[in-house]
């Protein structure tokens, strides 16, 4: 097969940082209070050293983008997107570095990476580039929030980036954003590129840290807007910690979506998007179709089929380009799945691995299939956030319905029928903020993606994800808009 991706350049870049990072603070780099090791997960090996921010790091960027707000907002539409277009192409232009610097952070597959993760963090910018001078015309009487926290998850680094700066920045807000902790990488390289294309200092701000300092920014008294993305545990920490405080919020968080097979589905396709939608990213996706709900006059037939597909999966290296399934974020996330797969076992749960050796060092799982289980079984209701899939069969639509129905999340569901009456029958009665007929895991700058229920509430990308970013502004009546 050809050559794995050369991790030269990544590294270069993060030698030429001497492997520590400080914060991305008004425009300018803090020295490096290094003190959290961020690892690359596929082999173990500590890629560098980012900073623990305190509360002061927080006050000085939420300072540095209060500021920076006055100015930023009073631009007019056009001459924002300029800058986002800007943003777009450096991304464009260094793809390479960072996909392998994500690879390496991530442990995802250079294939994911490079196809999927970087070209649509580029396509977000571009969207909302082009969105910046029609907000004032599209949203009457609204004006930006202000200066908007931002917490992001591990899953998909940059990418969550994207689909919070994007449109924060669009509608004219500052942000102070702080990536997940494994993962912080690509997010440094992101402030250097602001740096490069003249973002004026103190639009963004990039805090490295821990839960803590996520916590610090959702405390501070002068962050006008609070944006989420993770587990359902701290957002409702975080829902608890601003109610009544008058910060908007927006939260994104876990789901446990099904993925329904009808008997008259075209299986052989039904197979591949099921590997898209589980084993993509190891599964650590929120809208992972991680259950599996087929047609019992198909069952046998379909679960046969997947087995054989799943014993086609590579699990390796993720810099190799051949490889399907690359580490997972952390050993903490590994253990998480084992200690998860371990209860399901003791319920009676029966586990399919395929064959095969997998690295013995990393943090590298074998693709799962779990069978024998009921709605109400730990690996049913708990997200896994892991390559497992679970599955269960029903005998009619209106089974179908109510299984898929039957769990605390809403974020996705993917529909597969030949009979096209009969998926968009199903599709509306789907408690799932996105329902997906005959494909899965499209992903759209143009389209709002979010969830029901404890999966959180707002809606990323598109008209809706704009909006977000955008408040009635009482004082001036429904006159008067932001500047476009
Ligand atoms: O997420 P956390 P974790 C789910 C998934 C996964 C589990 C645990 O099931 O196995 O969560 O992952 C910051 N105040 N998802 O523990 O802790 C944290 O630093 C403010 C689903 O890594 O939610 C990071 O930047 N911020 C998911 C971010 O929150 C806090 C993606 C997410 O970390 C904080 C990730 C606090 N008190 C995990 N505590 C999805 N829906 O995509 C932590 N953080």
């Amino acid at each position: 097969g050809p050559a794995p991706e050369s991790a030269e350049q990544a590294n270069a870049w993060l030698d030429a940082h001497g492997r520590a990072f400080g914060h991305f603070i008004n425009g300018q780099w803090t020295s490096p209070a290094a003190t959290i090791a961020t690892t690359n997960p596929a082999t173990g090996e500590k890629l560098a050293e980012i900073s623990d921010g305190n509360s002061d790091d927080v006050d000085r960027a939420v300072a540095a983008a209060r500021a920076a707000f006055g100015p930023w907002s009073a631009l007019s539409g056009h001459e924002r997107g300029k800058y986002l277009y800007a943003i777009a192409r450096a991304v464009q232009k260094h793809a390479r570095l960072f996909s392998v610097l994500e690879t390496m952070d991530n442990g995802k597959p250079i294939r994911e990476s490079r196809d999927a993760d970087i070209p649509l963090v580029a396509r977000h910018f571009y969207h909302h580039a082009g969105w910046a001078p029609l907000i004032g015309r599209s949203f009457p009487g609204h004006v930006p929030y202000g200066v908007c926290g931002q917490i992001i998850p591990w899953n998909f680094p940059l990418l969550m980036l994207a689909w919070k700066v994007a449109p924060a920045l669009a509608a004219g807000n500052t942000v102070v954003l702080k990536p997940a902790e494994f993962t912080s990488l690509t997010a440094l390289l992101f402030a250097e590129i602001c740096e490069r294309i003249g973002l004026p200092p103190g639009v963004v701000n990039i805090v490295t840290g821990e839960g803590e300092t996520g916590a610090a920014i959702v405390a501070h008294p002068d962050i006008d807007k609070i944006a989420f993305t993770g587990s359902t545990e701290v957002g409702k920490i975080i829902r608890a910690a601003t109610a009544g405080s008058g910060k908007g919020l927006s939260l994104e968080l876990g789901g446990k979506s099904p993925y329904i097979v009808f008997e008259d589905a075209d299986l052989d396709s039904a197979v591949e998007g099921l590997v898209e939608a589980i084993w993509f990213n190891q599964g650590q996706v929120c809208c992972a179709g991680s259950r599996l709900l087929v047609q019992e006059s198909i069952e046998e037939k379909f679960l046969a089929k997947v087995r054989r597909r799943m014993a086609s999966l590579r699990v390796g290296d993720p810099l190799d380009k051949a490889i399907d399934i690359g580490a997972l974020v952390a050993p903490v996330q590994v253990e998480r799945i084992r200690d998860l797969m371990k209860k399901g076992v003791a319920e009676g749960a029966v586990v399919y691995e395929p064959d095969g050796a997998i690295p013995a060092a990393g943090c590298f799982l074998k693709p799962a299939l779990v069978t024998n289980v009921s709605p109400a079984s730990i690996l049913v209701s708990e997200e896994i956030f892991g390559p497992v899939l679970v599955a269960m069969s029903f005998r009619t639509p209106e089974e179908a319905v109510a299984l898929a129905n039957n769990t605390r999340y809403g974020l996705a569901a993917t529909v597969w029928s030949e009979n096209i009456n009969l998926a968009l029958d199903i599709a509306p009665r789907l408690k799932a903020g996105v329902v997906w007929i005959n494909g899965t895991n499209q992903f759209d700058a143009a389209v709002g993606f979010g969830g029901y229920k404890e999966s959180g509430f707002g809606r990323e990308g598109g008209r809706e994800g704009l909006s977000a970013y955008l408040k009635p502004d009482w004082e001036k009546g429904l006159g008067e808009a932001p500047r476009g």
